[in-house]
């Protein structure tokens, strides 16, 4: 029994998208693109996006150990980046949990990692996983001040034995295997022959 971590990424739009960006992509979009270039920005306190995010292949889990939630974010245009805040946000069915407010944003994008525990309290399955929500709050900001997100993930460790991604080399290995089948066979054929 080995432990494993995923990160899923938002795939879909969700059941808020009101962090306004200028572009054309979705909000989801956006968050799920490795690049800081593409960001939302947080203009109203109240303000949620929630995202669908990536499915867990359940094959192999046995449990699910931690849930955690990633957002690059950062603020600018302030001279009091503190008194900008945001919170992560998951749902789960209908119940809502807010995260613990982040007051350190900077002017630098930088990951914040936060522990998700399971909306409604128990133990994390992977059809929660496989049901939830995932993204943010814009719990303050100061006149003229630039709330930014530029992605967001879920990252789940489970506990279990995972089947591997298959590798080159397991599948030359899978390819030898077949091949020498494939000989035995026709050898076998030709002792039949003779012995007729
Ligand atoms: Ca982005």
């Amino acid at each position: 029994m080995s432990t494993t971590t995923f990160t899923l990424l938002p795939s879909g739009g969700g059941l808020y998208a009101e962090w306004p960006y200028g572009g054309d992509l979705a909000n989801w979009q956006v968050v799920s693109d490795f690049s800081d270039a593409t960001e939302v920005t947080g203009t109203l306190v109240g303000q949620r996006d929630l995202h669908e995010v990536a499915d867990l292949e359940p094959r192999g889990i046995d449990s699910i150990s931690e849930v955690v939630v990633i957002l690059r974010a950062r603020v600018t245009n302030t001279g009091t980046p503190a008194a900008n805040r945001i919170a992560p946000i998951w749902q789960l069915g209908d119940t809502l949990v807010q995260g613990t407010t982040i007051t350190t944003l900077t002017d630098t994008y930088t990951n914040i990692r936060q522990t998700a525990t399971r909306p409604g309290g128990g133990t994390w399955s992977v059809a929660d996983i496989n049901s939830l929500y995932v993204g943010y709050q814009l719990i303050a900001r100061t006149a003229g001040a630039n709330v930014t997100v530029s992605e967001c993930a879920l990252e789940v460790t489970v506990v279990g034995d995972i089947p591997n991604t298959p590798t080159a080399d397991a599948v030359t290995a899978v390819t030898q295997s077949t091949t020498l089948t494939a000989k035995v066979s026709v050898v076998d054929e030709a002792v039949t022959v003779h012995g007729e």
